[in-house]
């Protein structure tokens, strides 16, 4: 037999079925790059023109109004398509040669690549001699003045693509009056007419000031509203929805659902393991509660559910003493703790020894005694970087120095009977947290002088607790898993035992679900074998059968978990189509915008929650949202950030669905398998969840039903 021919490595790089193998171009990426989003009606037309939308009226912030005179009057501005014929000044203007630069701020989010597509499309369809300019790594790229052209062969490679890689992003704040000299320096040195922020809510703080210190120079500055947190939504004073949804929300959203309703597959196919999925939003909960809808897994936190939590119990118990306790108020994370395992052990009673369990990333936040914490340790650090030329984290590199300094600084206040920020007895609840947690509380402050959630453990501390109270509910016999009544019975009777006999010594009769559950009494062999002799089934001397020994280790419940974090994956993933085309308008809105010649404003999108073709295109006025909030430990001008509102339509939902999806109770889980996010094809889910609920707005809480 002749040997067969190895083809050499070279010959085999070339062979047609490897080099499709191994091309970064696939189909879908082919698709993708060819997708052209649809326009809003207004984009149809040559030229758009604005509209004032008056009915929307703001609280403003006397301190915007002082930091921001010249955008503070900015209203609401609404896009609309100019019929023919125009004025040919109004062409002319529209139609201007143009050069505008663009940004992108913060953590990428998915359809921010559409953002430029779209604005790259509405300058060159204005004017072909226009140019778009992308600043390198953020805000930084501003600093430095690193810009790049942006050709339409870079523009072509990204359409519809996840990311921001094609000019990447950063996480700078133009926070001093140096580097806004050196931004407004760079904008000149390239002729811009504008800039184009695409941001959180930070990064649209920033564009407001960039817009209040450009506006002498001309230079307009618009905000777009990015953010996979979905924290970025506006509403005027009468509650009136201007922004539903930051754009990316629905992609990490649907990417971060995909996979944790595997979990749920997985985990009720080999039934062994609790799957606890934490998921980013670095203070609100609304990529959980979106999750929540999407998988139905059995258990979701909402932080700022918690945080309205009320305990009843203690308030009746000081009530009885003409008391208030004060403590009563806010969820503690023992009493959180006691909430998850409830769950736990009632699935475990009837036979569901596995689950998925859903913790927000943000969720500490909404925790009273770790909320203290954050803030104080925030102020003491700003103070400390403030009064000294070294920073506290070089200062103090290691966790015991750290520690010192707060242990001198509770000290102080004993001594000197002072209260300054930290005392002795923050000092003494402060020993009492697991010293990775201890780490996590201290660790640096980004940029923005913001709590880096995702970098501490949220899971571990609360899974640690939930551990130690299992074991107690363990340890007291109200921790069991529940045995099948057939499986009981036919282990039983092929040992050549009488269920009926052993049962009344073995099980609380009190079980409704199904289940056998094996009595609170019996923790052990010896419990077990003394419950048998009580109940007279066997003898002193007697050896337990191994048949019903069997049937008690089957009741102890060993609580195995793995843990998964859902942030990154979900940032980095190709946008859903309902991202793409609202960040391809929200592109095309932004050059509405900028050659209507408006600044401080943001482009959106309403109607979000509607069919395509009522999407309407507007202009936010950004000052008008800022208020005073501390940051750095001292009070700064921001846009607040939208958290869960707990009378929402979709929470509202969420929660009374609680108890199902827990599934509690003998039968199947209730798990909704979303599926991953498709491109083409008829079956890609039209738009978040949240927002198609919370649009039923007739229905909303304290409004007539
Ligand atoms: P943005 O607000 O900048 O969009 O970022 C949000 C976020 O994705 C949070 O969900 C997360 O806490 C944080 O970024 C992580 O930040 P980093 O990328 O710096 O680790």
């Amino acid at each position: 037999m002749t040997e067969p021919i190895v083809p050499s490595i070279e010959a085999l790089l070339k062979h047609p079925d490897v080099s499709k193998a191994v091309d970064n171009v696939n189909p879908e990426l082919t698709d993708r790059r060819k997708n052209q989003p649809p326009v809003c009606d207004a984009f149809a037309h040559s030229v758009c023109c604005l509209k004032d939308a008056s009915e929307y009226v703001f609280d403003v912030d006397p301190e915007a109004a002082r930091q921001l005179p010249d955008i503070i009057g900015n209203r609401v501005q609404v896009v609309d398509g100019c019929e023919p014929p125009v004025d040919p000044d109004l062409v002319a203007r529209y139609s201007r040669q143009r050069r505008i630069g663009v940004v992108f701020s913060g953590g990428p989010a998915p359809g921010g690549h559409n953002v430029i597509a779209g604005l790259f499309d509405a300058i060159k369809r204005a004017n072909a001699d226009s140019c778009l300019f992308g600043f390198l790594l953020g805000p930084d790229g501003i600093i430095e003045g690193e810009a790049v052209e942006l050709t339409r062969e870079t523009v072509d490679a990204y359409r519809n693509l996840g990311g921001f890689t094609m000019i990447r992003t950063g996480r700078a704040k133009i926070d001093t009056p140096q580097k806004m000299a050196l931004s407004r320096q760079a904008c000149k040195a390239l002729g811009l007419d504008a800039l184009v922020i695409v941001g959180g809510d930070d990064s649209n703080t920033n564009a407001a000031f960039l817009a209040q210190a450009l506006f002498r120079d001309s230079i307009q500055v618009i905000g777009v509203p990015k953010t996979i947190d979905g924290d970025i939504q506006v509403r005027d004073r009468k509650g009136q929805v201007l922004c539903a949804m930051s754009f990316g929300f629905h992609t990490a959203a649907r990417a971060f659902s995909e996979n944790i309703s595997n979990l749920c597959t997985d985990c009720s196919s080999d039934v062994k393991y609790w799957h606890i999925c934490k998921v980013m939003g670095r203070v609100a909960s609304h990529l959980a509660l979106e999750v929540a809808l999407q998988t139905h897994a059995n258990i979701t936190l909402i932080g700022e559910d918690l945080a309205d939590y009320v305990d009843k119990r203690r308030i009746a118990a000081a009530g009885n003493k003409d008391g208030i306790d004060y403590t009563a108020y806010g969820m503690t994370l023992r009493h959180l703790s006691r909430m998850i395992c409830d769950g736990i052990v009632r699935r475990a009673a009837v036979g569901k020894n596995y689950g998925v369990l859903v913790i927000p990333e943000g969720v500490l936040e909404f925790i009273n005694e770790i909320q203290t914490f954050i803030i104080k340790l925030n102020t003491i650090i700003a103070e400390y970087n403030e009064t000294h030329d070294t920073g506290f984290h070089a200062a103090f590199p290691l966790l015991e120095d750290k520690l010192e300094y707060l242990r001198r600084m509770g000290r102080r206040s004993r001594e000197e009977n002072v209260l300054p920020v930290w005392n002795a007895r923050d000092d003494d609840l402060f020993k009492d947290i697991p010293a990775f947690f201890q780490e996590g509380l201290l660790t640096e402050r980004d940029s923005h002088g913001n709590f880096q959630f995702s970098l501490v453990e949220t899971d571990k501390i609360i899974m640690g607790l939930v551990r130690d109270y299992l074991d107690i509910l363990k340890e007291k016999g109200l921790y069991k898993l529940g045995i099948d009544a057939g499986y009981y019975r036919k282990t039983m009777q092929k040992a050549g035992l009488d269920p009926d006999f052993y049962g009344p010594a073995l099980f609380a009769d009190d079980a409704d679900c199904g289940c056998l559950l094996i009595k609170p009494s019996i923790i052990s062999l010896k419990t077990l074998k003394q419950a048998l002799v009580r109940g007279a089934v066997m003898g002193d001397d007697d050896a337990v059968p191994p048949a019903v020994e069997k049937i008690y280790w089957k009741s102890v419940p060993k609580f195995k978990t793995q843990t998964h974090f859902y942030g990154y994956d979900g940032r980095g993933s190709n946008p859903t189509r309902f991202d793409c085309n609202y960040t391809y308008n929200l592109g095309q809105t932004v050059f509405a915008l900028v050659a209507n010649g408006v600044t401080g404003q943001m482009a959106a999108i309403q109607n979000l929650e509607k069919n395509f073709d009522q999407w309407t295109p507007i202009g936010i006025p950004i000052a008008p949202l800022m208020h005073l909030e501390e940051r750095k430990g001292r009070l700064a001008l921001v846009i607040e950030k939208s958290v869960v509102d707990t009378s929402s339509v979709a929470f509202r939902v969420v929660e009374a669905m609680r108890e199902k999806w827990l599934a509690a109770e003998a039968g199947d889980d209730n798990y909704r398998r979303p599926g991953p996010i498709r491109f083409t094809g008829k079956s890609e889910e039209d738009r978040p969840l949240t927002l198609v609920l919370n649009a039923l707005n007739g229905f909303h809480k304290g409004q007539p039903e």
